[in-house]
């Protein structure tokens, strides 16, 4: 049965490279690190595992300008690392993906030095070159995502090169036949060392305007907000060209059994929507950020799980993710108590859910000084509020020296509080979030409802979020209560009750409840319908 794909019904756990585990005290995560944390991966009961890129790399943007498609950094190992990483993952019973950044390579890449050394170079071609504008300037007014013009000058071709990233991070021309086929043999490359699936980066971007035509402004830009925000990016990403190439990135998985392919995609739901390209041919999973980009009450969440449920394609499977290493914590934005809602709500909703690593201990904001500032972007345009590091800081395991993660001063502080944030903590004390998560987890992998069930709204006022999720006889319903006062839920169709199969407090289980549905400040109830 098709639904029973193991990134339909499973789940999907995010790690951040640096960050897992350092296995040889440099103070940065490596991939000996995270194979000796598996067994704590699998223990949560998730089923795979989103390595964020280990490719080697000078690092200007942690990792997202690879210098080599096919190979593991030093910093995080060797290839016989990642063998022995995939070999131990498969053995747990876990998949692991990769993270795949075909839009721009590091401009350390080989292909890059030859593309710069002639206009005439074969691989010219394979990035995005143009004149200047007579006057010099660059050849349109595209702005960077990390600020200033995304148009660099090569004084020795006499041309500008494109880079929506940083100038470290030159864009290839995915229009190139010949670039396609090369990237193909990477996924290929990979795949035939057992890697189960790709996340593709910002995959919306791949293909921009053949005209190269200027951006419109942004009516609502206001200052404050990254520069990139001041233009309305209507020819350089979303391009209709872009669902090609990505159908043939899905041929090459296709090529190999249950793959998958996932597309990182910011854009509002019926752009976004449009990813699983025609007939189903493009990625299997475009994330779905709409919790994160969304404000956090009961009126617009409930809102938006309508809009994305109606606007998706006829068998395409929905996704949810809350974190990532580019956005805030979500209980650096909810707080802690909202936190464990929000866990009940990720692992309830109808689609494959993406977790990111950390936030199964509450990991909130972590204070970074300004003299230990990594992110390239927070250098480039420092204090608007966008500073990343604060959601990349390390894992913290225990209460020993540097939280376990590292013998060694780790690349980005702790938490203040790790001795009583970690995971050794939090899996002795009864009422966690570690041990929320672990409930919630094994209860979704338990029911065919919670798995791949159908998803039905319950009708609720502010603050309350309520929905069932039902297959076959089995029902389910969802009650969260997104305030700080309790409120009572009501019932006016059937179900007219049911049993408790767990609270966000992890207490009340068994408990029957009628038409009215009593939560408390911060709970989220689930609870098994009674039928009839
Ligand atoms: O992020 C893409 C992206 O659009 C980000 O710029 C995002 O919008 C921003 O970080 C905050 O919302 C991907 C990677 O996830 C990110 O880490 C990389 O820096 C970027 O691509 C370039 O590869």
């Amino acid at each position: 049965m098709l639904e029973n794909t193991w990134w339909k019904s499973g789940i999907v756990y995010q790690v951040y490279p640096r960050s897992f585990q350092d296995s040889n005290g440099d103070g940065v995560g490596d991939l000996p690190g995270i194979t000796s944390r598996l067994d704590y991966v699998a223990g949560l009961g998730v089923n795979a595992v989103w390595i964020s890129p280990i490719f080697p790399s000078p690092m200007a943007d942690f990792g997202y300008d690879v210098a080599d498609y096919c190979g593991v950094d030093p910093l995080f190992g060797s290839l016989a690392d990642m063998d022995a990483l995939v070999a131990r993952a498969h053995e747990l019973g876990l998949r692991v993906i990769l993270d795949f950044v075909p839009n721009h390579s590091s401009d350390q890449h080989p292909w890059f030095a030859e593309s710069r050394s002639s206009r005439h170079n074969p691989k010219r071609d394979w990035y995005i070159w143009r004149d200047a504008k007579p006057d010099g300037s660059p050849p349109n007014n595209w702005v960077s995502n990390f600020g200033g013009s995304a148009w660099q000058w090569d004084e020795a071709t006499g041309q500008y090169y494109y880079h929506a990233f940083l100038r470290e991070q030159p864009d290839l021309n995915w229009r190139n036949p010949d670039l396609r086929e090369a990237m193909h043999d990477v996924l290929r490359f990979w795949m035939d060392r057992g890697i189960d699936g790709f996340r593709v980066d910002v995959i919306w971007h791949l293909i921009k305007d053949a005209e190269f035509r200027d951006n419109p402004p942004n009516p609502g830009y206001n200052e404050g907000r990254p520069e990139i925000d001041s233009l309305l990016q209507v020819h350089s990403t979303d391009q209709p060209e872009v669902h090609d190439v990505i159908a043939g990135m899905r041929r090459v998985v296709d090529d190999y059994p249950d793959r998958v392919l996932i597309g990182e995609i910011y854009l509002p739901v019926e752009r976004l929507v449009t990813y699983y390209g025609k007939d189903l041919s493009g990625a299997h999973l475009p994330f779905n950020f709409q919790l994160i980009q969304t404000a956090w009450n009961a009126h617009a969440i409930a809102k938006l799980v309508n809009e994305y449920e109606d606007a998706l394609p006829a068998g395409g499977w929905p996704n949810w993710v809350l974190g990532n290493h580019d956005q805030p914590r979500i209980a650096a934005r909810i707080g802690a108590a909202q936190a464990r809602v929000a866990a009940m709500l990720l692992l309830t909703l109808r689609g494959t859910p993406t977790m990111y690593y950390g936030d199964e201990i509450g990991l909130a904001r972590v204070e970074v000084p300004p003299d230990r500032v990594q992110d390239p972007w927070e250098k480039n345009e420092p204090g608007l509020g966008f500073n990343r590091d604060p959601e990349r800081t390390p894992m913290q395991w225990d209460d020993g020296a540097h939280a376990g993660f590292s013998s060694h001063d780790p690349w980005l502080p702790l938490a203040e509080d790790y001795r009583q944030c970690n995971v050794a903590a939090l899996s002795r004390e009864q009422g966690s979030i570690l041990n929320l998560y672990r409930r919630l987890i094994a209860l979704r992998g338990a029911s065919h409802a919670l798995s791949v069930g159908s998803y039905v709204p319950i009708p609720s006022a502010e603050p309350l979020l309520a929905f069932r999720r039902v297959h076959g006889e089995e029902d389910v319903m969802v009650f969260l209560n997104l305030d700080a006062e309790p409120h009572t839920a009501e019932l006016r169709c059937r179900p007219a009750g049911g049993r408790i199969l767990l609270s966000t407090y992890l207490d009340r289980a068994g408990e029957e409840v009628g038409v009215k549905v009593a939560l408390r400040p911060n709970e989220g109830l689930i609870v098994s319908a009674t039928r009839g």
